[in-house]
């Protein structure tokens, strides 16, 4: 792993700040389909991503629920991530649109003196050559209404009636949990371990006691919440629980959570997008400052096809 510095790359681990806390980037490609004089047109955008990310996660889930398969490519990556960061071919696929080899190629030939990370995922524009934005929270908001005309299910994952809710939620998890499980994974001090610990910690015990009482996040109808909190929890047990020494309690000792996540995990659009192997590999094999010798473990055994209970709230899915 590494990044560009200058549109050169630099091969290099994560550096923790001075009290050992992981800090996450800011993403820098922030354009908007449907603004900015792009035009959501068919065939025109293209989604390269990894199974692996839970960030990339959230918008191939969104992608696949508004039947937006036709109209947006997606290519996935190599789960195996190097000293030259992500690639194409291997465990992946390969580049349709230039056949380069690294993901970084398509950053520099978007920004040639970029400066940043190399992250999945990313909206490529082939009409003028570019990433539009690789910011997963945006793009699944910009594969919502602005595709609306494209999509072959007009069911909204951010209806207006309920976007503060929405907005309002994706903001209360992204830093204690979907970056909380990093920032424990990641930190290079004890404290800054245990502060990431407790946040995520505190944030199931707080969402078990929501989902206790009705089928998502914000209420009766599967939002863009449900997707940020569900690509984390995916992989919760699987590799957090002990990769990221998140092991307080299992994500399955939450009965709640643990049926919500079988229940999304189970709906046909959203099945295809969870490649288990690749998260696995990726993170046992790629993080070596995490894991030196990247041995993926055989287990855990997990069965997400067992059914839940969740259609007791009787809600829109
Ligand atoms: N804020 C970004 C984060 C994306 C991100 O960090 N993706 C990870 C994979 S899970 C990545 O590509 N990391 C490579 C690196 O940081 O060098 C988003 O939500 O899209």
């Amino acid at each position: 792993m590494g990044q560009l510095v200058d549109g050169e790359w630099k091969v290099g681990w994560y550096a923790p700040d001075a009290r050992g806390a992981f800090a996450r980037p800011k993403t820098q490609f922030r354009s908007r389909v449907g603004a900015d004089d792009l035009a959501a047109e068919p065939g025109r955008y293209h989604l390269y991503a990894s199974y692996a990310c839970p960030w990339a996660h959230r918008t191939m889930i969104v992608r696949s629920l508004r039947g937006l398969t036709d109209a947006i490519g997606l290519t996935i990556v190599d789960p195996k991530m190097s000293d030259d960061g992500w690639g194409f071919g291997g465990g992946g696929e390969t580049d349709p649109l230039f056949d380069t080899k690294l993901l970084r190629d398509l950053y520099v030939r978007a920004a040639p003196r970029y400066t940043g990370r190399v992250t999945v995922p990313i909206l490529w524009d082939k009409k003028t050559s570019t990433i539009v934005n690789n910011e997963s929270r945006e793009i699944m908001r910009m594969l919502d209404a602005p595709f609306d005309g494209l999509a072959t299910n007009k069911t909204s994952l951010a209806p207006a009636e309920l976007r503060s809710a929405i907005d309002a939620t994706l903001d209360a998890i992204y830093e204690p949990y979907n970056n909380g499980v990093y920032r424990a994974g990641f930190a290079g001090s004890q404290a800054a371990y245990e502060e990431a610990c407790r946040d995520v910690f505190a944030t199931l015990d707080r969402l078990e006691g929501v989902l206790s009482k009705q089928r998502y996040l914000c209420g009766d109808v599967f939002t863009e919440a449900d997707v940020a909190f569900f690509t984390t929890s995916l992989r919760f047990d699987l590799v957090y629980y002990s990769h990221f020494k998140v092991n307080v309690r299992r994500l399955q000792d939450y009965p709640n959570v643990w049926g919500f996540v079988r229940d999304v995990y189970q709906m046909p659009a959203v099945k295809p997008t969870c490649e288990l192997a690749h998260i696995k590999e990726h993170y046992y094999w790629s993080q070596t400052t995490v894991n030196p010798h990247r041995i993926v473990p055989l287990g855990p055994t997990i069965d997400y096809d067992a059914p839940h209970d969740r259609a007791r709230f009787g809600a829109r899915s």
